[in-house]
């Protein structure tokens, strides 16, 4: 056998790195912002990154947030949940919590193998009379099965709520990601594609959501500055809080708009060099694009399986740490496993496909600087560790 000499990256290179505009561009939209003093509060960069993101999603109605997590409580809210909501124990604390500060307890389900989403086949058996929702995650961008999901969520009375974090631009058959269920739920965190350093939106066909939200994430105020110039009484009408984006997430958000798309296509040349050389390592398995689907690029998920592999998941995430790449669990542990959860606070049907998931999976990097020959040096690097 060859000896193996294989050199630690010189830079540490992180599961992600946001996408940064020209600070050039940066400069242009802050100009605008000092110009006008307006700073927050529904601002113009705020109305046109609207407009923009509406055109750019294809969808009706939108409402831009401080946060995804944000964006999530308050679509909860907007939709009138309670009681109990189906979701997936495989995702960021974020989902779960957006139900728990609501006073809602989840119910978990489990997730289906090729692209561990919600397993439409598990869900009917976790309705009780308390459901008011299913609430999955497009995990990875890949999308759930909304074609099943929509059809028990009528058959039932629920409602459906999307976590898409990880889905902005996605398209389903040219559909945009945005127009199924009742509404769903962007981030626009730094570690996203699409960012507004942070941020996060909420879209719907439905245009009294959107109304609803925009005064739910002010305070519950009917709101627009202008009505104060016009003399118009405000009025108060739901126990809101401020979960508002300011313009120079805004600005960012235009900015980053305009690089976006080369971005992707950096990302997928990325993906693709991952695919090819990790094709050949026993044990290590990939999610392959789907036929139909623009994909985000988001992450790249591999699956550890120790005995085809020869070493443990958690034996490549730490060996991966000496050659400076820092991999992550995304995500692990399961949402059920959480130290801070309170007995009783949520409800879980059988789990075993999240659980081995959860044991298995390591996202690598993937971001638009990173090179296709690094990522065929972390292919080479992942391809030496159980024999060394
Ligand atoms: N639903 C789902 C399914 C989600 O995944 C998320 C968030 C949400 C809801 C909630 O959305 P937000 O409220 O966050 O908008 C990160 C993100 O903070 C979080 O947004 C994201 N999901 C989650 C999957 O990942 P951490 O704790 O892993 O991030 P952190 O700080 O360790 O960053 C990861 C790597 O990114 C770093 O190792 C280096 C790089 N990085 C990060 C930042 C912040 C940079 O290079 N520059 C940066 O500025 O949670």
């Amino acid at each position: 056998m060859p000896s193996i000499k294989l050199k630690p990256f010189n830079e540490p290179i992180f599961v992600t790195r946001p996408m940064l505009p020209s600070l050039k561009d940066v400069f242009r939209e802050l100009k605008e912002i000092w110009a006008a003093k307006w700073l927050t509060n529904s601002g113009a960069k705020l109305y046109q990154l609207e407009k923009e993101l509406k055109k750019f999603l294809d969808i009706d109605n939108i409402s831009l947030m401080c946060n995804g997590t944000q964006a999530l409580e308050l679509a909860i809210k907007a939709l009138g949940l309670k009681g109990e909501v189906i979701t997936t124990p495989f995702t960021f604390p974020a989902t779960s919590h957006a139900l728990m500060n609501n006073g809602i307890k989840p119910v978990y389900c489990d997730i289906e193998e090729n692209f561990f989403n919600l397993d439409p086949e598990k869900i009917e058996s976790l309705i009780t009379k308390k459901t008011t929702a299913i609430l999955p995650v497009h995990v990875y961008g890949n999308p759930a099965d909304v074609r099943k999901i929509d059809v028990i969520a009528k058959k039932h009375g629920l409602k459906v709520l999307y976590d898409a974090a990880h889905a902005f631009g996605v398209k389903i058959n040219g559909e945009p990601i945005g127009r199924f269920g009742d509404a769903a739920v962007f981030s626009f965190h730094a570690t996203k594609v699409f960012h507004t350093i942070e941020g996060g939106a909420v879209v719907t066909n439905d245009p009294q959501i959107t109304e609803k939200i925009n005064y739910l994430k002010n305070f519950g105020i009917t709101h627009n500055p202008i009505f104060h110039i016009k003399n118009v009484e405000v009025q108060i009408l739901a126990a809101g809080t401020n979960a508002k984006m300011n313009e120079l997430q805004a600005a960012i958000g235009l900015t980053a708009l305009r690089i976006l798309d080369q971005e992707i296509a950096k990302r997928k040349m990325v993906a693709r060099q991952y695919r090819m050389s990790l094709a050949e390592i026993p044990g290590i398995r990939f999610l392959n694009d789907q036929k139909g689907i623009k994909h985000s690029y988001i992450y790249f998920p591999i699956t550890v399986n120790e005995k085809e592999y020869g070493v443990s998941r958690d034996h490549l995430f730490v060996a991966l740490k000496k050659y400076n790449v820092f991999a992550r669990k995304y995500f692990h542990p399961l949402t059920t496993e959480y130290a801070g959860y309170e007995k009783g606070s949520w409800r879980a049907g059988r789990l075993p496909v999240a659980q081995k998931a959860a044991d298995e999976i390591l996202c690598l990097p993937l971001y638009g600087e990173l090179k296709p020959n690094q990522a065929a040096q972390i292919c080479k690097i992942i391809e030496a560790i159980p024999r060394l």
